[in-house]
């Protein structure tokens, strides 16, 4: 992935070639991942339940099986924990000549390694990967206080155009 391409300003600067410090690697979501607090980290973001090993298990075999999921994560090899995580999602699409839409999801940084730019590193990571795919154009829904920090990775809000709607069940 091309880090020039995005315009996120990583200080100092980064690349594929020197993604940070040497203490951490970002790369896809492993099984082993369950005993390294990945689904911990999740709960920082949102509810989790209670996922047993097995529920893991078959979700990670689903997402491996019907593909488009790229759950991708920063472990601190010092400690073996999963320390940040973010998930590109891609859709197949019929409009724009059978294109793909990319959604980031799940994205959240371990509340104690805050300031260390792991959020840039993991978005920009992800918001590349799609762009590598294929895909036309990424989208995301986040909390009003989170806006800037999206805006300077590249997002823009699309007045008009992209209200995020839910309906809960
Ligand atoms: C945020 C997340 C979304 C996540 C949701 C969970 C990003 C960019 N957005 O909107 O992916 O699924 O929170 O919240 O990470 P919920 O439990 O209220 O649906």
């Amino acid at each position: 992935l091309d880090f020039n391409k995005s315009p996120a300003v990583f200080n100092p600067r980064i690349s594929t070639v020197n993604p940070g410090a040497d203490w951490m690697v970002v790369r896809p979501l492993q099984r082993g991942d369950f005993d390294k607090g990945f689904l911990q980290l999740l709960s920082q973001l949102t509810s989790t339940g209670s996922i047993t090993r097995k529920q893991f298990d078959e979700r990670f075999t689903q997402m491996k099986i019907s593909g488009g999921h790229y759950v991708t994560v920063i472990e601190d090899k010092r400690s073996s924990k999963i320390i940040a995580a973010a998930t590109l999602t891609v859709e197949q699409k019929f409009i724009h000549n059978c294109s793909l839409r990319g959604r980031l999801e799940d994205v959240v940084v371990n509340d104690t390694y805050r300031g260390k730019q792991l959020g840039k590193l993991i978005v920009v990571t992800v918001s590349l990967l799609a762009q590598e795919l294929g895909c036309y154009k990424m989208s995301l829904d986040c909390k009003d206080k989170l806006i800037k920090f999206y805006e300077s990775l590249g997002y823009k809000l699309e007045p008009g155009n992209s209200n995020a709607m839910n309906m809960r069940f």
